[in-house]
């Protein structure tokens, strides 16, 4: 294997806890997947009379020119009935062509370089898709770290690309904390992601770590573009972030686990004691001092 970091890079990922490599995935692969997206949210909404708009067109001749049917399409589908949207998401990772992206992509090379763990024994997750809204705050995540998603996973390496149109900090892109995977993190539960949202289970379920525990980490907004790849330790803390742009912003997100040292022989990665039990959980809410 041709080590597709550099010594440059794989230091960066391992003082900084991330790293951004430029223009490492090809558009080849990455316009198959966006047909398959288009494909199978219309799929999903044919099945609802109420997206008997949107249902009709066909996936097929999608082409970078028509970005903004695809973002009607996405942005449709999230206000008018976000079930349709999860679904279809969930089906992705199953999808040939998303498979063919993961294939094609330096992102097994990179976990077999990251987490010294030969393809014929790494379980990749994904791609799962995350599309950031203008204004809208129900499907982001306050500061978190994987970790603490995938809590029986002792070795894992996590992936991010833009998808379709750049990130930049204004648009909806993930913040990273310099340098803070090195140490653990405890988190609190909730459904919401502000003070107006607190409980609302319409929103992403968080695992947050309070801000009033990151004080002196740098923050970085990430920018990039598509066919650039975020690899980024199991442990940093990261967050979304609001889309202030007049345009949705998508990402691509893969996590590569090496299974071998797991102390369960369970093949769900996302395995925890703890999750959404409707009772016995006492005290679901932020605790953020600040809020
Ligand atoms: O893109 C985002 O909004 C957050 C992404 C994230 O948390 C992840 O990929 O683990
Ligand atoms: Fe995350």
């Amino acid at each position: 294997m041709n080590a597709p970091l550099s010594e440059t890079e794989l230091q960066q990922f391992q003082e900084d806890g991330f790293v951004v490599k430029r223009q490492c995935v090809s558009f080849d692969s990455l316009t198959p997947l966006q047909k398959t997206i288009e494909g199978l949210c219309r799929m999903q909404a044919s099945k609802l009379k109420k997206f008997n708009d949107v249902a009709g067109k066909n996936p097929g001749k999608f082409d970078a020119d028509r970005l903004k049917d695809f973002d009607d399409l996405i942005v449709g589908i999230l206000k008018r009935d976000p079930e349709i949207f999860v679904e279809a998401d969930k089906m992705l990772p199953s999808a040939p062509l998303a498979r063919s992206f993961i294939v094609s992509s330096p992102i097994p090379d990179i976990a077999e370089q990251i987490l010294n763990c030969d393809k014929t024994l790494q379980i990749i997750q994904g791609p799962s898709f995350i599309a950031n809204v203008p204004e809208a705050k129900d499907r982001l995540y306050t500061w978190h770290a994987e970790t603490c998603w995938y809590p029986k996973r002792r070795r894992f390496v996590n992936f991010w690309a833009p998808a379709f149109r750049d990130k930049t900090p204004d648009n909806g892109t993930m913040r990273a904390l310099k340098k803070s995977h090195q140490r653990a993190w405890d988190f609190s539960e909730f459904y919401g992601y502000d003070e107006q949202s607190e409980g609302d289970k319409s929103y992403y379920l968080q695992y947050e770590i309070p801000e009033s525990e990151l004080e002196g980490f740098e923050d970085v907004a990430i920018e990039a573009a598509p066919g650039d790849l975020v690899i980024f330790d199991r442990n940093l803390v990261h967050s979304s972030s609001v889309n202030q742009s007049l345009s949705p912003s998508y990402a691509l997100a893969c996590r590569a686990y090496d299974f071998r040292t797991d102390l369960t022989v369970s093949a769900n990665w996302g395995e925890r004691p703890y999750g959404d039990k409707p009772s016995g959980r006492a005290g679901i809410r932020p605790l953020d001092l600040d809020k």
